[in-house]
């Protein structure tokens, strides 16, 4: 039975500190109303008290809530006690979810620019308008081109509505950043060796653990619901922690053990814990024996990656290597090497992984309690439309023989697709940008507007006026996710449940829900046999219709448990089985053998920083996403900007003190915002480390335009890994620079 979970679990995990309690009572209560203009707002549910149920859109853990009322006024976001996501708590930003729907620097009419790219003049045009400009465009691209030169980038629970609108139009190009720029590489390296992907939420029995492997994967600050919830409980219950990051995470500071490694040497670590487990025998023989293939190979691959030969290029003393190495043996099968999330590092990331996936396949925690279970999720069967057009082409073409292993569309693929090239066969003509804000999020920034000049056509669908509605041609403005239905929540989890979002609020200004604009869009195209739906409660209706709920039944609820479920962890006597060419786990990959990659990792080494340069690292603060929420009135009050973690050695080196504004600047001679330089010992002396999602450039969003610096703008260039395609971004060097620099050179211009 979990335990009921207080806020201060988050507080004392995450490392809040008390500024985060203030979210956690009633708006208005806590922040004084006169930060929004309260009246503008209007509840749909009326006067006292009421409550709606919302599935939390400030990150993509999907946490069901409660979206309360008082006398038709916001009030506050609770968590939905019967959701598996977020057993009845939210995460600060989840309770500052509320901001989202206040904020009024919001998108209010729909745009359509006057003026060339990325100089944000437009002027404001009525729905109808801007949608038979887009439809007209869109129609007019197929007939030229073919309509899979139209491309689809989301991200966020509106963006089944056009995935299904982009599908309908006879194009698959559909891509999000989410894959890879973030998990594709974990997703492929996991279906290679068990044949089946880690999903989201992670399948990791984290509250059952009893040792936890974290390489980079700093939760806590990486702030996803339960996730963090089952750590705390872990740790409380005495689990051991290794924590290896070249940074004293908080997580480190959970641990038993911290392994500030060298940046980008993981896999040499990885390989040597393999090492010290094989050769000595520690890892589950009759497990390993059973259900895995490639045992002697990868015996005969690690036996020159001794503890020794990983001490110089990690940094990490043998000694302790093994000793790490037994605590992990000692606590099998409950041991977990975390599989990370966002693993995009340094190109050989599938590799990487994969060598995480090999010893949690040797310690037997595949399918094992306290390693990673079996998830449910709930079966709502699919809207029966019409099959789709067959696409004549998609973006693979335009990389013939690279990325086998790609199983989804890569956003940095599309980009490089739309700049004509003689080598590239596939150029695209328009993007639909739905919920993502590429220029923060696709390294290689100069690329990305490279590509955007070459289209005929860029629609960006937001809340916020974020920095990719600067380069749009036509910008929608999608209401809150407070104020509209989206499709329903059927994520996996140890039980299956469904999770309905529904509006709280009426829609501020003229912002519309995005299966509203979708589906408009697909009727001006002629595409009304697959929007056959008049209105969203219908869709809902007919879907829950399916598996014995209603509308109405979820509008009183919001969560339901289906009974319909598989067993968590193997059983006695069932035969598991492994989706991959052998039917068994493959320690040895005959599927990457086949490709001519490594079917056993090996350890490549990575270019290092020269004399004066840093490795460039970023990661997560535990109040905000991305830069989804730097603007957000409510969780800008806990953190309005970031700074550059800089070892003290560095900063005597460079002359910086803490507190003072530096400038970064890459390799590439690419200059960041003045940022504040935080000095610590909690980082190592050959890099710098900054929170992602600051450096807003937008002049309409006041409350971040300036406000720290944008990592993305100094990632001009990435490792790209072989196997499936995702961008290593951290293998950018930086050097600091007083920020008198940057008032000299602006006063230059
Ligand atoms: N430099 C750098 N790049 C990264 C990362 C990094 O740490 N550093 N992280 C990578 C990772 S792990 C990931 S998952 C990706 C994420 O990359 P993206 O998917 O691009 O994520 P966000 O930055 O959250 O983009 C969110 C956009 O959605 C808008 N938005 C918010 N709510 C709504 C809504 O309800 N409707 C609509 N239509 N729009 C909304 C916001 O205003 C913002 O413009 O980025 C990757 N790229
Ligand atoms: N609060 C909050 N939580 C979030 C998000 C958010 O925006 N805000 N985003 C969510 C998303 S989409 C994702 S993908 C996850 C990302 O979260 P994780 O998957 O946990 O992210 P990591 O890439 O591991 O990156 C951060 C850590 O890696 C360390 N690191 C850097 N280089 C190296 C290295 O070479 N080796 C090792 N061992 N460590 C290194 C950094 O010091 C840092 O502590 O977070 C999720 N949770
Ligand atoms: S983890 Fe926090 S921000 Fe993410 S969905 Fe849950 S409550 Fe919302
Ligand atoms: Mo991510």
């Amino acid at each position: 039975m979990a335990r009921q979970y207080s806020r201060r679990d988050f507080i004392k995990i995450s490392g809040l500190g008390l500024g985060g309690l203030a979210l956690s009572g009633g708006l208005f209560k806590t922040l004084g109303s006169n930060l929004f203009a309260p009246d503008a707002t209007a509840a749909l549910a009326g006067g006292g008290i009421t409550r709606t149920p919302t599935v939390c859109e400030i990150c993509f853990w999907k946490c069901a809530g409660w979206v309360h009322t008082r006398d038709g006024q916001p009030w506050k976001i609770t968590g939905n006690a019967e959701d598996p996501n977020c057993n009845g708590r939210l995460c600060p930003r989840g309770t500052g979810g509320l901001g989202a729907y206040l904020d009024e620097e919001r998108l209010r009419t729909p745009l359509i620019r006057t003026d060339v790219r990325g100089k944000q003049t437009f002027r404001e045009a009525s729905w109808d308008e801007a949608l038979n400009y887009i439809a007209e465009k869109m129609k007019k691209i197929a007939e030229e081109h073919g309509p899979e030169c139209v491309a689809l980038f989301n991200h966020g629970s509106g963006g089944t509505f056009f995935k299904h609108l982009l599908q309908a139009y006879g194009s698959n190009n559909i891509a999000a950043p989410s894959y890879a720029q973030c998990r594709g590489p974990r997703e492929e390296a996991y279906m290679l060796t068990f044949g089946e992907g880690i999903g989201s939420p992670e399948r990791t029995d984290i509250r059952n653990s009893q040792c936890i492997v974290l390489i980079g994967s700093h939760l806590g600050e990486n702030m996803h619901n339960t996730q963090v919830q089952e750590f705390a409980d872990a740790v409380g219950n005495g689990a051991t922690v290794i924590t290896v990051d070249p940074r004293f995470s908080v997580a480190a500071s959970k641990s038993k053990y911290w392994l500030p490694i060298r940046p980008s040497t993981d896999l040499a670590l990885l390989l040597a814990w393999i090492h010290v487990i094989v050769n000595e025998e520690l890892y589950d023989r009759d497990f390993v024996e059973k259900y895995t293939v490639g045992l002697d190979e990868l015996k005969a691959s690690v036996a020159q990656y001794t503890p020794e030969w990983a001490y110089p290029i990690t940094t990490i003393e043998p000694a302790l290597i093994r000793e790490t190495a037994r605590e992990m043996a000692w606590h099998k099968p409950a041991t977990l090497i975390h599989p990370g999330r966002h693993v995009t590092w340094y190109g050989d990331d599938t590799q990487r992984v994969r060598a995480g996936a090999i010893l949690n396949a040797l310690l037997g925690s595949w399918g094992r309690r306290g390693g990673f279970y079996y998830p449910n999720s709930a079966k709502v069967p699919k809207y029966h439309y019409p099959p789709y057009p067959k696409p004549k082409r998609n973006w693979r073409e335009a990389f013939p023989e690279e990325f086998p292993m790609a199983s989804l569309a890569l956003a940095s693929g599309i980009c490089d697709a739309t700049i004509p090239s003689l080598r590239r066969d596939c150029t695209i003509k328009g993007w639909i940008v739905y919920g993502t804000n590429l220029m923060l999020t696709l390294p290689q920034p100069q690329k990305t507007l490279e590509a955007i000049q070459n289209l005929d056509l860029l629609v960006a669908i937001d809340l916020m006026p974020a920095e990719i509605t600067g380069w749009a041609d036509v910008v929608l403005p999608e209401c809150s996710y407070l104020e509209r239905y989206d499709d329903l929540r059927t994520s996996p989890g140890r039980v299956p449940t469904v999770a309905l979002r529904a509006p709280a609020f009426e829609p501020r200004w003229d912002s519309k829900p995005g299966w509203w604009i979708a589906r408009e869009l697909g009727l001006r195209l002629g595409l009304d046999q697959y929007f056959p739906w008049d209105n969203i409660e219908d869709y809902l209706d007919g879907q829950l219709q399916q598996i014995g709920s209603s509308l109405a039944e979820m509008k009183e609820k919001g969560v339901i448990t289906l009974n319909d479920r598989f067993p968590l962890y193997f059983e006695e006597g069932v035969e598991p089985y492994f989706d991959t060419p052998s039917g068994k786990i493959e320690l040895a990959s005959s599927t990457l053998r086949d490709y001519g990659f490594d079917a056993v990792p090996k350890y490549t080494a990575h270019e290092q920083p020269s004399a004066g340069y840093y490795r460039l690292l970023y990661g997560r603060a535990p109040m905000h996403t991305f830069g989804r929420t730097t603007n957000n009135p409510l969780l800008t009050e806990l953190m309005k900007e970031n700074e550059v973690w800089l070892h003290p050695t560095v900063a005597k080196l460079h002359g910086v003190r803490n507190g003072e504004y530096v400038v970064l600047v890459n390799q590439d001679g690419v200059r960041s915002a003045r940022i504040r330089a935080k000095v610590t010992e909690r980082i190592r002396q050959d890099s710098v480390y900054m929170v992602h999602g600051f450096g807003h450039s937008d002049k309409r969003m006041r409350r971040s335009l300036g406000k720290g610096a944008d990592d993305n703008a100094l990632i001009t260039r990435v490792k790209i890994d072989p196997i499936m395609g995702g961008t290593g971004m951290r293998v950018n060097f930086v050097t600091i620079e007083p920020a008198e620099a940057l008032a000299m050179s602006d006063s230059a211009e």
